[in-house]
């Protein structure tokens, strides 16, 4: 019944936009599993001693009891290792970690748009250094290609979080830091400053175009979007 019912509700209602996203989402799917079915089992031996006991005038200690002992002991070593486990290969997946460039899972593509990224007080710059464009506020991508964003900042600390493509990462002074992803979808994204940096962090807002290929090199060769470049289709939303 557990089972069924955790099914159910981790039933994801929509595709991930990013394979970041899509590795975050599993991992907290395969969580769910574990911590349901030890929310319920918590929540029903609590209830039930609450009430088995309400009446017990002459509440005795638990005594000793060995067998118990080692069975809730290993039960609970099992657990913290499966939550270990899962958790380290979303860790090493070199696109939630991009240090880890090959990952034990997963593998990355080669030849992705590389993106430099200035974070100031307040906003996002954007240079793509191999086709000489620069913009604000906005940074254009194209789907189904890995895209390498370096992070650099002018003052303070700030942090590029994009919630749906499963994507923060911090850009720190004097320091370069990076964000590896592939977008699987079409559409506008949010990115926010997710790091408090003066009084103008709450508008410190941009966003990511994920467009088709060929959207995108019309976009690096003449500075404009095709109409609805970025609105989710059928066919634009196809896994790649
Ligand atoms: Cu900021």
């Amino acid at each position: 019944m557990g089972v069924a019912l955790v099914a159910t509700l981790a039933a994801a209602p929509a595709a991930a936009q990013s394979v970041n996203r899509a590795a975050i989402d599993n991992l907290n799917e395969q969580l769910l599993y574990v911590a349901l079915p030890l929310v319920l089992f918590v929540e029903i031996t609590l209830l039930y001693a609450v009430y088995r006991f309400r009446d017990n005038d002459d509440p005795k200690p638990t005594t000793k009891d060995s067998p118990l002992e080692i069975t809730w002991t290993a039960v609970t070593g099992i657990i913290l290792l499966f939550v270990g486990i899962s958790a380290y290969f979303v860790l090493a997946n070199p696109y939630i970690t991009p240090a880890a460039a090959s990952g034990p899972t997963v593998e990355t593509q080669g030849d992705p748009v590389e993106i430099d990224v200035v974070a100031y007080q307040w906003g996002w710059e954007f240079r793509y250094p191999d086709a000489n464009v620069t913009t604000q506020g906005e940074v254009v991508v194209p789907r189904g290609r890995d895209v390498v964003l370096t992070l650099h900042t002018r003052d303070v600390i700030h942090s590029f979080y994009a919630p749906d493509l499963g994507i923060k990462q911090d850009a720190v002074p004097g320091q370069e830091t990076t964000i590896r992803t592939r977008a699987t979808e079409v559409g506008q994204f949010r990115v926010y400053c997710a790091e408090l940096c003066g009084v103008g962090h709450a508008r410190m807002r941009g966003s990511v175009a994920v467009v088709a290929p060929t959207a995108y090199d019309e976009w690096l060769e003449t500075g404009d979007l095709p109409p609805n470049a970025t609105t989710p289709t059928a066919t634009a939303t196809a896994a790649n």
